[in-house]
């Protein structure tokens, strides 16, 4: 009998727990702003001429060449970021191909961060054109996210002549799928009355960490929305996916309390990709170790680029065990990532199924301070 009460009181103390933290999160503001077509539209305003032509940035080398993205009258021919530049040419023979101008792009991302930060000092930056900030304390335009988020778009506009879409909820899950539902040149709110009705249709495709993988293994479920995810208990889905199954659980729900974790607090940025097939060999990590490198470099900005105090490589093998090796560090670069993994490879016995990589960040300096 009292066992059974310690039950009840348990699930009591929970219940109570989820709803204190949905009102919080609830109560938050999280404005998701993304640049339209970013190193294409940057392009395209220094060449005007390519407006209503197909165009892509990339790899102009049409034997091993990959694309980095295109302008949208490309992607009508099914020309996608990352696709071969052979297979784009097939699907869209008049394709103008561009090479990338890196220096150019992080540029304009430099623009972009003052921006954000004229606005909040809470961001965080996804990449040289995403970021998170929260606006939940910010009290110009009556503390109106929606208004602020205009503000910001236009100023970008204004700042560096190009277009970003936004999106506007009480989370990061949120915020980041709506960004994308007014693309381009626009955004969209979704308050927090609305969450309910906005999950339940949302394809499981959209959650945060749903992969080719992940989505294969919900459709064997059955499960296509987050409709028929909310149906699942937890226990199934922490048997299924481990740990994430409880992300799984509340992201479902559109709960999600991830915090936007700003560039001065943060202490690590990193990437990593689990695979559909584990990896078997130094030389598969190898491959997968460059594709890993291009995205860790796009999200260090010259801010955490200052604060590197190490590099790291992490692996969780097909037993499930997590295993990660540190080196002191002040920048990044494949040769010393590529010596880290060998290492690490050398203590490894099983097959691995997730790769990362990533750097470890300091405190920021006095001299740093003063800039912010
Ligand atoms: P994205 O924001 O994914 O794409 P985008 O800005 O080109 O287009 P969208 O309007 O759909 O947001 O990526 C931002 C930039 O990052 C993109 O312009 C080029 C670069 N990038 C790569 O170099 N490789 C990739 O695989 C992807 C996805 C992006
Ligand atoms: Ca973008």
């Amino acid at each position: 009998m009292l066992c059974k009460d310690m039950i009840q009181l348990f699930k009591l103390l929970l219940n109570y727990n989820q709803q204190i933290s949905t009102f919080m999160q609830n109560n938050k503001k999280i404005i998701h702003i993304d640049m339209d077509y970013f190193y294409a539209q940057i392009e395209e305003k220094d060449n005007p001429y390519l407006s209503d032509k197909p165009f892509a940035i990339g790899s102009t080398n049409p034997h091993r060449g990959v694309l980095c993205t295109s302008n949208y009258i490309a992607r009508k021919f099914g020309v996608k970021s990352a696709m071969s530049t052979s297979v784009a040419l097939r699907k869209c023979p008049d394709l103008i191909l561009l090479n990338t101008d890196m220096k150019k792009y992080k540029e304009v991302s430099i623009v972009l961060q003052k921006i954000f930060l004229s606005y909040t000092h809470i961001v965080e930056p996804l990449s040289l054109d995403e970021a998170y900030l929260d606006v939940t304390d910010v009290q110009l335009y009556s503390n109106s996210a929606t208004y602020i988020a205009k503000a910001i778009r236009d100023d970008i506009l204004e700042k560096t002549g190009l277009t970003a879409s936004a999106g506007i909820a009480p989370n990061k899950l949120l915020a980041k799928i709506s960004s994308d539902m007014n693309k381009p040149n626009g955004q969209y709110v979704i308050k927090p009355d609305e969450i309910d009705s906005f999950v339940k249709q949302l394809s499981v495709k959209k959650l945060f960490g749903v992969g080719r993988v992940t989505h294969e293994k919900l459709l064997a479920m059955s499960i296509e929305t987050c409709e028929d995810l909310q149906k699942i208990p937890l226990e199934i889905l922490t048997n299924k996916f481990g740990k994430y199954g409880y992300s799984l659980y509340n992201y479902c729900r559109g709960i999600d309390d991830r915090e936007v974790q700003h560039e001065r607090t943060r202490k690590s940025v990193g990437v990593e990709n689990t695979y559909q097939q584990d990896l078997q060999n130094f030389d598969e990590w190898i491959e997968k170790l460059s594709d890993l490198y291009d995205k860790l470099k796009a999200r260090i900005t010259d801010e955490y680029s200052s604060r590197i105090i190490g590099i790291f490589v992490k692996v969780t093998d097909n037993n499930f065990t997590k295993t990660s090796l540190t080196k002191q560090a002040s920048t990044v670069d494949l040769p010393t990532l590529k010596l880290l993994c060998e290492e690490l490879y050398s203590k490894q016995t099983l097959p691995i199924r997730l790769l990362g990589i990533g750097v470890r960040l300091g405190s920021v300096d006095k001299s740093q301070m003063v800039l912010f």
